[in-house]
């Protein structure tokens, strides 16, 4: 059983709908039912292509799950929210992204963790060290010495009645 890290992110469709979603559909892959999630985070989009503002936020829980039996429920939860793959980096419902996995490295055609993009986007890496802020990454970097005041300018926290 390892501990897991996923970062959420809509930007179509009532975003914050979506995650509040995602969040209860990430329960059944937790080995105790139970889903630790960070708050939710509003920032511009990353990339070129036009689109809204994003809603992201992480999640942690333990699971018995292999990873890429765990990157097929996660693609499953993206279909079942009506993603449809168009544009690489484009406008989404919904996209979760596998952080970590316990402290592996993986690197298979269909699975890269840790993630490729975490250790520079503000959207992940603030929701992550809210969830887990003396986290050192498998590469050994400590997740605090990542934060900087710029990535925090980058993000708006949601209060709590959004
Ligand atoms: N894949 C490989 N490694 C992983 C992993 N660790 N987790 C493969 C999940 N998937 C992984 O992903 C394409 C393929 O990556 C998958 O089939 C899987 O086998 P995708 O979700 O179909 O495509 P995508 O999301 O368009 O590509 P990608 O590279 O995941 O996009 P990103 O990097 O997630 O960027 N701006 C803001 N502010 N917030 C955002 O959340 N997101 C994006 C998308 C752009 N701009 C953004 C945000
Ligand atoms: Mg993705």
């Amino acid at each position: 059983m390892l501990t897991v890290y996923v970062a959420l992110g809509a930007n179509l469709a009532s975003p914050k709908a979506q995650l509040d979603q995602a969040c209860q559909a990430l329960k059944a892959l937790a080995s105790d039912g139970r889903v630790s999630v960070s708050p939710y985070y509003q920032s511009a989009p990353m990339g070129d292509v036009p689109q809204p503002d994003y809603l992201n936020a992480v999640a942690c829980f333990t699971t018995t799950l292999a990873p890429l039996a765990l990157l097929d429920a996660l693609q499953a939860i993206e279909n079942q929210q009506g993603r449809i793959r168009q544009v690489r980096w484009g406008a989404r419902t919904l996209d979760l992204d596998l952080l970590l996995y316990g402290d592996w490295q993986l690197d298979v055609p269909r699975l890269k963790v840790p993630h490729y993009g975490m250790k520079s986007r503000s959207f992940v890496l603030i929701p992550l060290s809210d969830l887990a802020p003396t986290l050192i990454l498998p590469c050994g970097t400590q997740l605090s010495s990542l934060i900087t005041e710029e990535l925090k300018r980058q993000v708006q926290q949601l209060g709590p009645d959004h």
